[in-house]
């Protein structure tokens, strides 16, 4: 590839400033030192702030930086300093080794003569047909005067908003906790959804109702398994270092050792197995079968949707052998009998309706259940993500694994779950939501389109091009959002009060008031009528939990650009700016409600927030997060503690590795519930896609391209690498098409069309296709339907279908990208 390196990078110099940072972006939360110091200064070879002698070869994980880990920053009193982000070999999690994306945290800092010199910096609010530079006080009492005459007179529930829900990407327990509380108690709309979905749920309803919460492992639990499950999930490009530090180690057999300590007396011991169930043969897959040799490693090709007949099979099956683990089953769980009855499936029938031969299944169950040579019941690491979450229909997709899982006992065991691979951190801590059941919530984004609510409130997450069925989205709020724009174009006075009547009265005459909360313009922005400018990652303390449940404080390094703010204290200036127009109207009731914003910092969000309620999830840390401190977690360092806390001892914290250790559920009896999953039909949005167009439309992640590429389609690596989707083609739907990899392809359905770069491969099958998603040049999500899983409100983002046609090349666009098979 033709980039500009850098042929030597500046050496930290002994002062430099040390801080930790856990990475911003996947679950996985990898721990970083970064290192600061003045621009102009350095270390020397020998005697620098890394303590190594650089004037020596260093190791391939060493404490070496690369150009992607480094940058020039300017903090607000103007000093300008070298940054250096670099993976900590002291951190259990990631062991000195950084991924990809996690290695680009130094560059994706802000840097004023760089790709991120464009991060929002001041708040803007639109005015003469575009948006203009404002101050924090006239854009946050714009926002207020708006919502308290919608408030007012139409209800709060008109607010609808699309809130980011994360630990990482600049979320954290601060972040949730604000925005939570200024939409749910202080403004008090239940119109909510979360960046991801369009709808306020869990994307794992039914495992909390089986009494299992999602992530109840640990890494290392999974590097000494016997046998790891991964369903819909691709751990090499998503969760990276989990699969190459804690996977890797059990396929290499390097935790042998590990196991021997662990496991009971006279337990067998061999290297880890792994079995894939994913219609696509990934990266994950084809690395895994280098790591432990094909022996060891089973692709189970599945027609896609058809994952809950496959579980189904392999519980019947295991039954049928008398390899289910009886007295756990009996001692610890409930409803056995309905499940199995309603479950029961024969494996010719599975085989023929998921493509796979029933040599293969067996093969699976002998894997996951067939005693070991000593007697022992395997144990299992079960993962499942967004190949099952995004599928046909989340409630059962998910409570199908949680079956199989519970017939193993492949919880609260030694070297076992059944967990969530996980997307981003997590950081959810917020005051109860008031909206309706599962079953009732709103759809959001659906909404939206039909021309329901008066403001569309969009923080940390972009649904223009994420969302379901987006060019319908995209064109509705663009209608409904010039109406606004209209009206305030007309107006050429700055009396707030009379603005804010105009912008109501548009709202009122099928306008959208929206706003947007965001560290880079976006689609959202474009459509936005204020747009307010936040603080990110390294730029603020944040605190959040990554896929083993390990809290970690991630400490602020650098000034926001311009005067960009946390997003907890952007929800608090707009909680105090909606007291203050109720204090002036003098109804102190309502001023009331906005009460208990008043934070200096976003350590006052965590102490109100998470240290100061605990997590009402106890798959968040449950009450006793009260103990967390920022003091006891800076100490704690990387390595941070894993949640819950059970203890302060020394002034250490003492977290939990395995939760459900005692065999007590989350359920009212403590036992873990079984639930009958029969398979659901193709839902009807679905079917009559499949029914006109030719090609299944997956979806999904690929390695270097992080979310919706908000940094990494920015940094000249990644731009370049991939100019605009890439959508992976059989090559016998490719000659059929006419199509070579690198041409430029058109898909369409109902919904929308798209384009992407071809790429041909078979590593999916005839017939069926996948496309990154993410791409804001090439929306994938412009062809998925607006279903939702009726019990959930959870879309099935991974299934659609269209047709596909050449549309031409262009040899500039893919002179930097490589056609050389990646799985
Ligand atoms: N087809 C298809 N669609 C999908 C999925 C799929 O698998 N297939 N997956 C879904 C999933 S799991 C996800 S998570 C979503 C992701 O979809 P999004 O949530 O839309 O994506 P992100 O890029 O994570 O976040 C969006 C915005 O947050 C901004 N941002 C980053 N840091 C901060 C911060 O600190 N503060 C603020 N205020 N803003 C910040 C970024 O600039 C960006 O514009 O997509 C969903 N859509
Ligand atoms: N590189 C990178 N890593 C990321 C992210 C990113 O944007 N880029 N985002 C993070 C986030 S927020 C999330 S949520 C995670 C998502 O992490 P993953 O879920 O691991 O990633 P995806 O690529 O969305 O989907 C996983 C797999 O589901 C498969 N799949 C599709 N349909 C089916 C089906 O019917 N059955 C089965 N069994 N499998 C199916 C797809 O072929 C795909 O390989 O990744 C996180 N990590
Ligand atoms: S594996 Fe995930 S957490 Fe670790 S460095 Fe990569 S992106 Fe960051
Ligand atoms: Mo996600």
């Amino acid at each position: 590839m033709a980039l500009t390196l850098n042929d030597r990078l500046p050496i930290p110099h002994k002062n430099a400033e040390v801080k930790n940072v856990t990475c911003e972006f996947c679950i996985v939360g990898c721990g970083y030192k970064s290192y600061k110091w003045p621009l102009g200064t350095e270390g020397t070879y020998k005697d620098n702030a890394l303590g190594i002698d650089l004037s020596q070869q260093q190791p391939t994980y060493g404490d070496w930086c690369s150009e992607r880990m480094f940058n020039t920053i300017t903090d607000r009193d103007g000093k300008k300093y070298n940054l250096m982000v670099i993976p900590d070999k002291t951190c259990v999690v990631n062991v000195g080794q950084n991924s990809v994306r996690g290695g680009m945290m130094g560059v994706s800092t802000f840097n004023v003569a760089s790709a991120t010199r464009d991060r929002l910096k001041e708040p803007q609010v639109f005015r003469g047909g575009m948006l203009m530079e404002s101050s924090w006080e006239e854009a946050t009492t714009i926002i207020a005067k708006v919502y308290k005459k919608i408030i007012d007179n139409d209800g709060a529930d008109e607010i609808s908003h699309k809130t980011f829900d994360h630990g990482g990407g600049g979320g954290g327990f601060e972040n949730t906790w604000g925005t939570g509380k200024l939409f749910h108690s202080a403004i008090g709309t239940t119109s909510a959804s979360i960046h991801n979905r369009p709808a306020y749920n869990s994307e794992v309803h039914s495992s909390r109702e089986m009494g299992v919460g999602e992530l109840n492992s640990s890494y290392y639990d999974t590097s000494i398994s016997d046998t790891m499950l991964v369903i819909g999930c691709n751990p090499y490009e998503c969760q990276t270092n989990l699969f190459n530090i804690h996977m890797q180690a059990n396929l290499d057999g390097s935790t042998l050792e590990d196991k021997k300590r662990e496991y009971d007396k006279g337990e067998s011991l061999s290297k880890g197995k792994i079995i894939f169930i994913d219609p696509r043969r990934t990266a994950s897959i084809t690395n895994s079968i280098a790591i432990a040799g094909k022996e060891n490693v089973l692709h189970l090709q599945i027609k896609p949707a058809q994952d809950i007949t496959l579980m189904n099979a392999l519980v019947s099956y295991i039954i049928e052998q008398g390899w289910e683990a009886k007295e756990f089953i009996k001692n610890h769980t409930e409803n056995f009998d309905a499940m199995v009855k309603v479950n029961k499936v024969s494996l010719e029938y599975a085989s023929s309706i998921t493509n796979i031969s029933v040599a293969d299944i067996k093969k699976a169950a002998e894997w996951i259940a067939k005693p070991k040579p000593s007697g022992h019941r395997p144990r299992n690491a079960i993962y499942y993500e967004k190949g099952i979450i995004w599928g046909i229909k989340n409630y059962e997709n998910v409570a199908s694994i949680v079956n199989l899982g519970l017939v193993t006992h492949s919880v609260g065991r030694v070297g076992t779950g059944i967990c969530r691979a996980g997307g981003h951190q997590e950081g959810y801590t917020r005051p109860e939501y008031h909206g309706p059941s599962r079953q009732n919530l709103a759809v959001i984004d659906t909404d939206i389109i039909q021309g329901k609510y008066l403001v569309y409130s969009i923080w940390g997450t972009n649904p223009f091009g994420q969302s379901i069925a987006t060019q319908r989205l995209r064109n509705a709020v663009n209608k409904r959002s010039q109406i606004v724009k209209d009206a305030i174009n007309g107006y050429h006075g700055n009396n707030l009060d009379e603005l804010c009547d105009i912008i109501y009265n548009a709202c009122k005459s099928g306008g959208l008031f929206v706003v947007d909360i965001d560290i880079y313009p976006t689609q959202s922005s474009e459509r936005a009528h204020i747009v307010l400018p936040a603080a990110t990652t390294m730029e603020m303390n944040l605190t959040s939990m990554s896929g083993e449940r390990r809290l970690r404080l991630s400490e602020k390094i650098m000034d926001a650009p311009g005067s960009a703010k946390p997003d907890c204290l952007i929800a608090a200036d707009i909680a105090n700016a909606l007291k203050a127009e109720y204090l002036k109207a003098g109804n102190k009731t309502m001023a009331k409600r906005f009460e208990g914003f008043e934070w200096k910092n976003e350590e006052d969000s965590f102490k109100d927030g998470f240290a100061g309620q605990g997590s009402k999830m106890a798959s968040q840390g449950g009450p006793t997060g009260t103990l967390a401190t920022y003091k006891l977690l800076r100490d704690a360092g990387n390595n941070g503690v894993q949640l819950p806390i059970v203890k302060v001892e020394n002034g250490k914290l003492i977290g939990t590795r395995l939760n459900y250790a005692d065999g007590k559920f989350g359920t009212k009896s403590g036992r873990a519930t079984f639930l009958p999953t029969p398979q659901p039909a193709m839902p009807k949005q679905v079917a009559k896609q499949v029914k006109r167009y030719k090609y299944w439309v997956n979806s999904g992640r690929i390695n270097e391209v992080w979310q919706s590429n908000y940094h990494t389609g920015r940094l000249e690596f990644t731009a370049k690498r991939w100019p605009m989707a890439p959508l992976e083609i059989h090559p016998n739907d490719a000659k059929e098409l006419g199509v070579t990899s690198g041409d430029i392809v058109q898909l369409s359905n109902d919904y929308g069309s798209t384009r992407a770069i071809a790429i041909v491969t078979d590593a999916v099958r005839k017939g069926e296709v996948f496309g990154a998603f993410g791409f804001q040049n090439s929306i994938i999500n412009d062809l998925c339907t607006d279903y939702v899983d009726p019990d959930t409100k959870i879309p099935f983002y991974k299934g659609t279908a269209a047709n596909i046609v050449k549309v031409g090349r262009s040899e500039g666009l893919i002179k930097d990208m490589t056609f050389l098979e990646r799985a």
